[in-house]
């Protein structure tokens, strides 16, 4: 019997360096990381040729973020960033795990990898299979891993059982084709990466505003007066979205930035496309910088909101627009009753802020009339998340700032097409009328039945009320909260499957059976039987455009994401009115598909095949919200932090570092951060270092505290940073497995990865 590995990232120290913080994001340093990433992973010239095409409308999607491209022209250098290189170098890279290195590494031996070393190993070239109580993956044919995939879920008593995870790079073709297969199979259980990420802005903006994405388009930025950006890390997570502030700021515009750290990115800038600006001093782009506590922002939009209201009523008019408020909007009257219940000296301490500094921003919301909010993991990872955004939408409706030129908001999406594959269906819980026109076109009937989101198909696995897990993607165990937990979940699983490009650590935390089904990536030429193939996505905008791969595929036993759907579904679907072979002959006859059912997307083929790409429908950038449920845009009442830290206690956030695309580790490096090779740090307040008689440098463990129940992560070293006091960060996903499967976001159902409860244990 194989010994159990352990599921976290193995506790090892890599000798970390401390650098001064950097002033200024982006500048040379930036395009001379990229550079050393591009040519190290993928060769000199294949790197060339992957920058040429990034972000250009004839080539490739960036796989980095769901930042949109520029609608007019494009720059080489412009529509890359440094992580955006990263990001396709790690795709392009020549390293290979092939069968001969299955055969050659265990599982369990892998399994002792960290993660930076996991998916430094390369490329998947071939399906592999697990058998039972082996400890080598070995190879298998697409034939056998279709056959052995339909069994297992034809052998369970309900396709309830099954759970079909998503990951946010899969195209629109592949995804439409991934729900139509899983609803035809007969469930809902279609959880993705949305549930961790931006569910909460799904959520708040359907129910306030009648359409969950954001309302802003690229060239808002040039015509606002005042961008708000709240928990959010654009230098690392989003560099191009610096671009559109700097452009901003030269209009006129002014930014406040609301974060519990002085995020380098986005205090000052060094515009990429501009070489004489590398040297000098960049751009300021914070005018107002509000240190917030963690989880502090309700109550501090609640003071802001009633510094408002104080203005107004001084002078009337001079704050509110009461036309907009009037014709387009309800339950402002509640909405004012509630603000009366708070006092500000009750709310400020939750904020960490003086009156004074929220003053500054107040005059700013006071005196502009068009904002743009900006917001991302900050805001979405909290138990109050639905309300955070809630919050920043009364903002705005009290101001009238939405639907016009200049205004709106603005939540950031992460994945590059975790918008579209909502879009395209990936919910487990997708209304009705959505359902109903799948049926008529393929005349069948989906099921009804909500499925399993995130947390709940984690809990399914745990209780073994699910038992064959499926991942379009993703790193299922690195990603999701509670790793322990949700590892003993895999575990029980009769087969876990993942369509990956690249190894990671749910290939070696596994079900009885396990199996790796290799995919082709964006960057790569994509042959079906009538020819080559583009993809199709939706950015952050909500922009459709095509996207098509230049390099030659790292192995000729790839399959495209939409091929292996359809190989898939003609082996396990006994009945299915679906010409799945077709289908894949040409996306075109996909993209058919999508243009009857789905709103927005008549004559796809042609339209996609225009330059930019087409905007699809937005009814509250259209100034309208007929969609909600009182016809109106809604003011809503909003619960502060009820998070109650006792002395020794501290919040946690997990936060991503210069170097990683989420779980996949570029490099050990935090270059905007000062910390130079380490990722088991832990930043920490100076002031509550010393009272907790804890140094520089010192190692501690960690145990979050829910419910009664502690968890521990151990061996960080304890770093002394500008962070408000009782606050604290670590890295995802190394403190994942302080994150309780049990907190989380109230209707988002989010894991609470930026509130964790935590004390510290100096050892
Ligand atoms: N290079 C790179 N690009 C990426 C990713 C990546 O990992 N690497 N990931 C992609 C994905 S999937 C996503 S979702 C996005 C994530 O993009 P971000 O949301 O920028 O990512 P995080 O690192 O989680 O940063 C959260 C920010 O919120 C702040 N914050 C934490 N708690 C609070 C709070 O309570 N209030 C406020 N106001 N601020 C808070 C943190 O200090 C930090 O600056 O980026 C996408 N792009
Ligand atoms: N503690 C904590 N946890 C978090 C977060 C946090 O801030 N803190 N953030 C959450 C967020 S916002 C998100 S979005 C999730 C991310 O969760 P996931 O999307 O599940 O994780 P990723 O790390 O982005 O997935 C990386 C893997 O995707 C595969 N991959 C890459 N490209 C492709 C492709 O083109 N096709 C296929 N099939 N596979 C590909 C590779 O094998 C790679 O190993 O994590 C969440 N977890
Ligand atoms: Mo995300």
């Amino acid at each position: 019997m194989i010994k159990k590995t352990n599921a976290q990232t193995p506790e090892k120290l890599t000798g970390i360096e401390l650098k001064d913080i950097p002033h200024s994001a982006v500048g040379f340093k930036a395009i001379a990381s990229s550079v050393k990433h591009v040519k190290n992973e993928a060769g000199l010239f294949r790197g060339i040729s992957l920058l040429k095409n990034l972000n250009q409308t004839y080539g490739f999607d960036c796989p980095g973020c769901a930042w949109p491209d520029p609608d007019e022209k494009r720059a080489f250098l412009a529509e890359y960033c440094e992580n955006g290189a990263k990001a396709v170098a790690e795709e392009a890279t020549r390293n290979k795990v092939s069968p001969l290195f299955f055969a050659t590494y265990s599982v369990s031996n892998l399994a002792k990898l960290s993660d930076y070393e996991i998916g430094k190993k390369g490329r998947i070239t071939h399906p592999v299979y697990l058998p039972e109580g082996a400890n080598h993956y070995k190879e298998i044919s697409w034939k056998d891993a279709f056959n052995l995939i339909a069994e297992e879920l034809n052998g369970l008593d309900s396709p309830d059982e099954a759970i079909f995870y998503t990951s946010g790079r899969t195209s629109n073709e592949a995804a439409f084709l991934y729900q139509l297969f899983v609803r035809q199979f007969g469930t809902n259980n279609l959880p993705d990466c949305s549930n961790m990420c931006h569910e909460a802005s799904g959520a708040a903006l359907s129910e306030t505003l009648g359409i969950g994405k954001g309302s802003v388009t690229l060239d808002d930025f040039n015509h606002t007066d005042l961008i708000i950006v709240m928990g959010q890390n654009p230098g690392t997570n989003h560099p191009r979205m610096l671009t559109a502030l700097g452009d901003a700021k030269k209009n006129g515009s002014k930014i406040i930035t609301v974060n519990p750290l002085p995020e380098v990115g986005l205090m000052n800038y060094k515009d990429p496309q501009n070489p004489l600006k590398w040297v000098g001093s960049g751009q300021d782009l914070t005018d107002v910088f509000l240190q917030v506590k963690i989880n502090g922002d309700v109550a501090l939009l609640k003071i802001i909101l009633k510094l408002m209201i104080a203005k107004e009523e001084e002078d009337t008019g001079s704050v509110f627009d009461y036309k907009f408020i009037k014709e387009k909007t309800h339950g402002v009257e509640d909405l004012l009753d509630d603000l009366e219940t708070y006092s500000i000296d009750y709310l400020l301490p939750q904020t960490g802020l003086t009156l004074e500094e929220i003053k500054l921003a107040a005059d700013l919301i006071i005196s502009n009339k068009k904002i743009i909010i900006c917001w991302a993991m900050g805001l979405t990872q909290h138990k109050n998340s639905v309300d955070n955004i809630r919050e920043i939408v009364n903002i705005l409706l009290l101001k009238g700032s939405i639907g016009k030129k200049g205004a709106g908001t603005c939540p950031v999406r992460g994945h590059s097409n975790v918008q579209g594959d909502r879009t395209m269906g990936i919910w487990e819980k997708m209304p009705d009328t959505f359902l109903d026109k799948i049926d008529a076109e393929f005349n069948f009937e989906s099921p009804r039945k909500h499925g399993f989101d995130v947390v709940n198909s984690i809990k399914a696995m745990h209780d073994k009320r699910a038992k064959v897990f499926f991942g379009m993607g993703g790193n299922f165990v690195s990603a999701t909260p509670d790793t322990e937990f949700t590892a003993e979940g895999l575990r029980n699983c009769n087969l876990t499957v993942h369509v990956s490009t690249k190894l990671n650590r749910s290939h070696l935390i596994h079900g009885r059976k396990a199996l790796i089904l290799p995919c082709l990536g964006r960057s790569e030429k994509d042959f079906q039987t009538s020819g080559e193939q583009f993809i199709s996505v939706e950015n952050s905008m909500g922009i459709v455009h095509k996207s098509q791969g230049h390099l030659e595929p790292c192995s000729e036993d790839l399959l495209s994401e939409p091929a292996i759907v359809a190989g898939l579904a003609k082996a396990t679907l006994k009945k299915t009115s679906v010409n799945w072979d077709k289908m894949i002959s040409n996306y075109d006859f996909i993209r058919d598909k999508i243009a009857t059912i789905i709103p927005g997307f008549k004559n796809y083929n042609q339209r996609v095949r225009e330059d930019a790409g087409f905007y699809l429908p937005n009814n509250a950038r259209a100034n309208d919200f007929k969609p909600t449920t009182t016809g109106k845009a809604n003011f809503t009442v909003n619960a502060i932090s009820d998070i109650k830290l006792t002395e020794k206690q501290f919040i946690m956030m997990t936060i991503r570092t210069h170097d990683q695309y989420n779980t996949t580790i570029y490099g050990l490096n935090d270059r905007y951060r000062g910390v130079l090779n380490e990722r088991r740090v832990l930043f920490m307040n100076a002031h509550d270092m010393e009272k907790n008689n804890i140094n520089k440098l010192d190692l501690v463990d960690l145990r979050s505290h829910f419910n009664d129940k502690v968890r521990e992560a151990k061996g960080f070293l304890a770093l002394p940073y500008n962070i408000p006091k009782q606050c604290t960060a670590t890295y995802f996903p190394e403190a994942n497995v302080l994150v309780p499967i049990q907190s989380t976001g109230r209707t988002s159902n989010t894991p609470t990865s930026k509130t964790v409860i935590i004390t510290i244990h100096k050892r």
